[in-house]
């Protein structure tokens, strides 16, 4: 900085100091281990800044990757740099998601140890994009056979279709993830990938019948619109014209500059045949699709006792067709709501509100079930079976997570308050794993350091899902109490337990002098990447999610196989009430939480460089916020505070004893003298490593390094005294 200022009188003294800086000056340093100032923020948002003008947008703190999103193609994505970093170690390439990737995959064929890749940030930071990165890169570099093309090309292909049922544009990402998505790559024994799986988590069901200004609804409606040919378009009877469609208007953005949905149809009509779907399934499919988009432009008016009638015939007879079923039926349960009471059935009559609500339950219902019918289909097709030894599963599996990141809009419901749940459980698992796991490993190996503090998010993870006082348990007792229960009445619960929360206010809780007084029907939830106010309107129909008696009976009918399936008629008889959404959310967090811990774990956190999608941009506010609940300087303290790099001593020995004539060809005595009389051959200072109890703990990755280098050259010296006495034979 001194520099510049010096020269900015002169221009030719100015190119000089420039070119005099070291590189390092220019692009930072891309461990931030390695950053003097490390406890110092600003420091810290100064090397990511110089990086991302470099386009550098990768940078690691220890095995963290942190990655800015660039906001614009960037040429280091190719086949070349795909090579560069294959097999090779972490340290010795300049930071990149491939080198995460390649790292993993080394680490599951050396040590047999499954593996996660966890990817978080705040919506629109790039999870899904790095996701996709990871999978090319295990496409393209490891090993190949015929079979195994198939299967990689089954993997790629199972992102555009998904993309195009699952995301959406909403005003922080336009191509938005609205499920959360866990899938396990699987590898055999040579280390190809043979097969996948993937996990599903909540889609956000409500966007197929509500937009909010500025977003849209699932990719495919539009897709399907604009890419459907002629005949297909006239067989589901529909009209080229996104504006024609109730569902599709209520954000009024029919257009987005960066989507090209077009292009897009005919992308994920080529990724549904190479999965493997037949044409029949496809068709079926499409019917629901555009059944969907029928059911929204069904409108309803009123008889003289204030009943529902439908209006529009038209909707109903395409309906009926596409759908498989009778549309008299059909008709009869859009208008009319059946109980059974005392084995008895009731029918009643639908006023104009509550047919509308009916409508748009079955959208939502039929759409959010063929979404999981089609994860399942991708399953199956992704699916291994060993061609010898069918039951045989694969040798190790990589799981890789993308789940939708926080978020917050002007107002937010059930939906956000799910995926904010889901960050919160998504930053206590990291916190788990590397801070308070690192800070216990010291400890256990009787290390000695400063330890360092940092927020644990566990009070709001508490706060949301403990059992009877946890936001949920209180959300799902309003929806099972009978009686007058209502959004009003599980806020009014939720003040009078969790009054007094150091995460929770509401508009009577709320002191009005150092928090913005709340609505009445909001309260605010304080999260670990910042505040949200959440809106009740709305949470106890959504985690109810029920779908009315009649129209499941009319829908278990249909002749749709698709929805034959998803919807079992089972479910008619079933008498026990189905667990909430919230709840069955929470239980599907828990199991993957038991994944990922199962798994031996590596971190992808993106940041956002700005709020506007552009590239270039680097918006010092909110980079600052993200790196501060992301955690990152207290992830940095730890890692530097502590070791770089711990070994096993028997890893250790094993694979350098060869460079110390007392260890090589084999140490007989305890392994930490072994180990204590390498480093010493090696010249370790002592102020480089320490000895726990059962490992090496190495301070800086230059030692390890300079250890690598050493076993490099003698691999190679022996390698050409080997040629040369081959030569002596020849
Ligand atoms: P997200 O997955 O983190 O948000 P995405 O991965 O969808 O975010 O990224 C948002 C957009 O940023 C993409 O559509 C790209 O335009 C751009 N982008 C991200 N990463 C890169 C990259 N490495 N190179 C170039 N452009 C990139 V969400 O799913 O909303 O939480 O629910
Ligand atoms: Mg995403």
């Amino acid at each position: 900085m001194k520099y510049r200022v010096m020269a900015s009188g002169s221009e030719g003294i100015r190119v000089m100091m420039e070119s005099a800086l070291t590189a390092r000056d220019r692009v930072g340093v891309q461990d931030f281990v390695l950053l003097e100032n490390y406890t110092s923020e600003a420091a810290f948002i100064e090397n990511l800044r110089k990086r991302f003008k470099e386009n550098l947008i990768y940078t690691y703190i220890g095995s963290v990757l942190v990655s800015v999103n660039p906001y614009k193609e960037l040429e280091i994505y190719t086949k070349q740099h795909m090579e560069r970093y294959r097999g090779v170690n972490f340290y010795e390439v300049s930071p990149h998601i491939y080198a995460i990737s390649d790292n993993s995959f080394r680490a599951m064929r050396t040590e047999g140890r499954d593996q996660c890749i966890l990817i978080s940030g705040e919506s629109g930071a790039g999870k899904t994009e790095a996701s996709k990165k990871i999978l090319q890169y295990y496409a393209i570099t490891c090993p190949a056979s015929e079979k195994v093309e198939a299967v990689k090309d089954r993997l790629l292909q199972s992102n555009p279709v998904l993309e195009a049922f699952g995301n959406a544009k909403t005003l922080r990402n336009d191509n938005s993830s609205r499920f959360g998505k866990y899938m396990d790559v699987q590898f055999d024994f040579r280390g190809a990938p043979i097969g996948g799986h993937i996990l599903n988590y909540l889609l956000e069901k409500s966007r197929v019948v509500h937009q909010n200004h500025g977003e849209r609804n699932f990719h495919i409606f539009y897709q399907l619109i604009e890419g459907g040919e002629e005949d297909l378009l006239r067989r589901l009877g529909l009209e080229r014209n996104a504006q024609q469609y109730q569902y599709l208007v209520k954000g009024n953005c029919p257009k987005v500059s960066s989507i090209n949905d077009k292009n897009d149809w005919k992308i994920v009509r080529k990724a549904v045949s190479v999965i493997g779907f037949s044409d029949d399934e496809v068709e079926e499919l499409l019917n629901i699709i555009a059944s969907v988009l029928h059911l929204g432009n069904v409108q309803f008016g009123e008889d003289e006792q204030n009943n529902s009638q439908i209006t529009t015939e038209t909707q109903i007879k395409y309906l009926a067709r596409l759908l498989g079923v009778e549309g008299v039926l059909l008709k009869e349960a859009l208008t009319h709501k059946k109980i059974i009471a005392k084995g008895e059935e009731l029918v009643s009559p639908l006023n104009l509100e509550q047919a509308a609500y009916a409508r748009d339950a079955l959208s939502k219902a039929v759409y959010g079930r063929t979404f999981s019918w089609l994860v399942s289909k991708i399953n199956e097709s992704l699916s291994y079976k060993d061609p010898v030894y069918p039951g045989r599963k694969s040798a190790a599996v990589i799981g890789l997570l993308d789940i939708y990141g926080f978020e917050v809009f002007q107002n937010n419901s059930f939906e956000q308050f799910c995926i904010n749940y889901c960050n919160e459980k998504l930053q206590q698992l990291f916190i788990e794993l590397t801070l308070k796991s690192e800070q216990e490993e010291y400890e256990a190996e009787g290390i000695t350091w400063e330890p360092v503090q940092y927020f644990n998010n566990k009070i709001i993870c508490d706060l949301v899902e403990e059992k009877f006082k946890g936001i949920i348990s209180i959300l799902d007792e309003e929806c099972l109490r009978p009686g007058d229960a209502s959004d009003l009445t599980f806020l009014e619960k939720l003040e009078n337990t969790l009054g007094g929360h150091a995460h929770f206010v509401t508009h009577k809780l709320a002191d009005g002098k150092t928090r913005k007084v709340l609505g009445r029907e909001e309260f605010r939830l304080l999260h670990y990447a910042g505040e949200v106010n959440y809106n009740v309107n709305g949470f106890l129909d959504k985690n109810n999610d029920l779908l009315f008696r009649n129209l499941k009976e009319v829908i278990c009918q249909s002749e749709n196989k698709i929805l034959n399936k998803v919807f079992d008629r089972g479910e008619l008889s079933d008498k026990k009430r189905p667990e909430t959404a919230a709840t069955q959310f929470k239980n599907s967090l828990a199991k993957l939480m038991e994944i990922l811990m199962s798994k031996e774990p590596s971190y992808v956190r993106c940041i956002k460089p700005n709020d506007a999608k552009q590239s270039g941009r680097f918006d010092e506010v909110l980079i600052r916020h993200q790196v501060k609940y992301l955690g990152l300087m207290e992830n940095l303290r730890v890692r530097r505070a502590g070791f770089a790099y711990r070994r096993k001593y028997e890893v250790f020995l094993q694979r350098y004893k060869s460079l110390c004539p007392e260890t090589w060809p084999n140490w007989n005595g305890r392994l930490v003298d072994g180990v204590a009389t390498l480093v010493k051959h090696l010249g370790y200072k002592p102020e480089e490593y320490k000895l726990g109890r059962s490992k090496i703990f190495i301070r800086f990755p230059k030692t390890l390094f300079a250890t690598e280098d050493a076993l490099e050259i003698r691999k190679h010296s022996l390698a050409t005294k080997l040629q040369a006495s081959w030569r002596g034979y020849a």
